[in-house]
């Protein structure tokens, strides 16, 4: 058992993250014996779940005549199109059914406000809307967080940044993680990592 201070953090392990899922990334189900194992070593164990309405604005389908996977400008910087992915109250918002999501005792749930995206566990895309994770731990004296889930270079990596600004220790299991791999955004999300003191570790 790990000290009663680290938590473990399974980012967005869901239906459309996984093979067959509508932004499905490669390897996404190889991962969850892993977690489902790593979950009985950590007393505080927290979910995260992307969970977008229909009319988000970072799905393609919202911006006529965008490709998905093309880039634009909102208001709070660059933003990915995605296909529609993990919307409220649908399978592929769902957990995968092999996650064992019994031993969490939060989930927290991001991305559910139309006009702006959430990658981060902790804020919005703004870099500055909380999700009162941040709270949650350290008002249940965590200060080291461990990150495995999906995916490594958008929704981990956004995470374990804002773990370490905020003062945790923060460790990236990247072999309890799968990358989208976009245009070399695995590696500038590593690089980022390891700049901003984010252990990266199998
Ligand atoms: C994610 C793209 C869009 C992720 C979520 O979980 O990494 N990526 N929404
Ligand atoms: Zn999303």
């Amino acid at each position: 058992m790990r000290p009663a201070t680290d938590a473990l953090i399974v980012i967005d392990v869901q239906n459309d993250f996984c093979p067959g899922g509508a932004l499905a990334v490669a390897g996404g189900d190889e991962i969850i014996s892993r977690i489902n194992g790593l979950m009985d070593e950590f007393a505080t164990v927290v979910l995260t779940q992307d969970w977008h309405p229909a009319a988000h604005a970072s799905f393609a389908a919202n911006h006529p005549g965008a490709a998905p996977f093309s880039l634009i400008q909102m208001p709070y910087g660059p933003q990915v199109l995605w296909p529609t992915h993990c919307v409220i109250g649908t399978e592929g918002a769902a957990f995968h059914p092999g996650l064992c999501t019994d031993a969490a005792q939060l989930i927290v749930r991001k991305g559910f406000r139309a006009e702006i995206d959430s990658y981060s566990a902790f804020f919005e895309n703004d870099h500055a809307t909380a999700t009162g994770l941040e709270g949650y731990l350290r008002s249940r004296g965590v200060t080291s967080v461990t990150l495995v889930g999906l995916a490594t270079d958008y929704c981990v990596a956004y995470s374990a940044l804002d773990a370490a600004r905020l003062g945790f220790k923060a460790t990236v299991l990247e072999g309890a993680c799968r990358a989208i791999d976009l245009n070399g955004s695995l590696a500038e999300a590593r690089d980022r990592m390891r700049a901003a003191g984010v252990a990266l570790e199998d």
